[in-house]
Formats: C-alpha cells, structure tokens, sequence
C-alpha cells in the first residue's frame, strides 16, 4: 500500500510556499522525497524483471535496447508498465503523485500512457531534445504534464533530464525523425537555446514534473550506475487531442482497471 503526503517544496506564484515551485515560470520543477525507498525498490525490481523477461522473449526492438562493450543487450524501456503488472498502476496513481500533480496544474489529472526508461550503466543512451506534445497533439498544452519517477539517484553523469527553461511557452515546434532512430522524433537545433538549458538533479523516489511543451532531453550515461525512472503523462478532464491519444488512454481503455487502482 503506497500511502503518505508529499513534502511541499518551492515558492509558488503568490510567493507563498507551493509544489508548483517555479513549475509556470521554468515548465518543469524537482519535487523530492514523493516515494519511500521500500515503494521505489519494489517498482525498480519488477521493472528489471519485466525488462530482461521482454529481451529473453525477443519482445524488444532498437528502442527498447541499448549494447554493451561485449555487444550483449541491455533493457533500455518498457512500455505500457500500467498494462503489465498491477504494481505500477498502484505506485503511479498513488494519492499522493495525483494530489501533487493536481496542486500543479490546478485541476485532478487522468493517466493517458507511461513508459520505464532504463539507462543502463556506460551505455545508457540519450533521448534527444523533444517536446511531449509533439507526440500527444493534445490541447490545451497546459493542461497536459509528465510526472518523471527517479527509481535511482539522477546526476549529470547517469543521464539526468535536462529542460529549456522557459520553453513551455513555444508553440509545439515542428518536429523531424532522427537518423537511425526513428522512434526519437526532434526540432531543429536552431529552436534550442541552450544557454537556458538547466539539470533535473533527482533524489530517488523523488518526481520531475515538466509541462508538455517543455523541451527536454537527457544525455548518455557514463556512469557505472543504473539510471531508471517511470515516466507517466496525465491530462485534465478538458484536454482533447488531434491524434487516438485519448482514445488510447487508460482512464478510457481500461476504466475498471483504472478505478480500481485510483481507489487507493
Ligand atoms: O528518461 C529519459 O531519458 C527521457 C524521458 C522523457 O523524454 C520523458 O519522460 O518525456
């Protein structure tokens, strides 16, 4: 049973203290301590397991892996964890994850999709700068945000998330596939000022919370160390979008599923 409130960190718009932080002035803000270590050690051990049991059954292709030195492959993402096993819709739609995100954007949010990112270490590859929204086509923008889990202490060096700061004011910039990598979709290098560009260091259970227009990235991992964290992305009740996201939303798809686990 996940249970617990969340510490409230940051300064919010009135000044006063709020878990906003500077979420509307940067588009992303750090909020630690949200898990315990024994929630994160349960989640990060199923995640391992799920992720090497996908590479023995050859489920994984070229996103989902990265090589080692000796050419062996390493889990680099699972998708849909929510479909897979109920402990991670149990750990993500936690009380306290929906109440800090719902202080955040203003309104109670609703589990579209989530992803684990598996970085392993020394050869954990990067994820290039992108906006969310440029996968969901969803609107309004603001009401769309992606609430990143540390299941592992996140530093420069094992490929902490990296933000534009002020960036979640763009438009949704046109986006181009990556050479050798199609599944990674980027804006051209000239819509990226990199002089604001900021570091998302993470605690372990704590969450990076970034709006859906904010240009992220994260950088290989030259560590000796894992770098994993659960992704999930929620939206409002008034959020429509141009492509199936919704329709592929587990607040839609799965509603018995879903509710069962929100009771918790
Ligand atoms: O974990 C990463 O390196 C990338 C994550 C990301 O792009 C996201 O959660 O939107």
């Amino acid at each position: 049973m996940i249970e617990g409130s969340v510490e409230v960190t940051g300064t919010g718009p009135a000044g006063g203290r709020h878990p906003s932080g500077d979420y509307w002035e940067r588009g992303w803000v750090v909020v630690n301590d949200v898990f315990t270590h024994d929630e994160v050690a349960a989640v990060k051990r199923l995640a391992m397991d799920v992720a090497r049991a996908e590479l023995e059954g050859k489920e994984g292709d070229d996103a989902d892996v990265d090589l080692d030195a000796q050419g062996n492959r390493m889990p680099r993402k699972v998708m849909t964890p929510f479909l897979k096993d109920p402990v991670f819709g149990r750990f993500a739609l936690s009380r306290k994850l929906r109440s800090l995100l719902r202080a955040i954007v203003g309104a109670p949010v609703f589990m579209v999709s989530d992803q684990i990112f598996l970085k392993p270490p020394r050869v954990g590859s990067a994820k290039p700068y992108h906006q969310d929204n440029a996968y969901f086509r969803c609107s309004p923008g603001d009401e769309v945000v992606t609430a990143w889990i540390a299941l592992d202490d996140v530093d420069a060096e094992n490929g902490c998330l990296r933000y534009i700061d002020g960036s979640h004011r763009l438009p949704v910039l046109d986006h181009h596939e990556t050479a050798g990598e199609k599944y990674n979709l980027q804006p051209a290098a000239a819509d990226i000022d990199l002089s604001r560009e900021s570091l998302a260091r993470v605690r372990q259970g704590g969450v990076v919370v970034h709006h859906s227009h904010a240009l992220h990235t994260s950088h290989a991992n030259t560590s000796s160390r894992w770098r994993r964290a659960y992704a999930t992305h929620w939206v409002t009740e008034t959020v429509t979008c141009k492509v199936g996201t919704l329709d592929r939303a587990y607040f839609a798809t799965h509603p018995e599923l879903y509710r069962d686990l929100e009771q918790h």
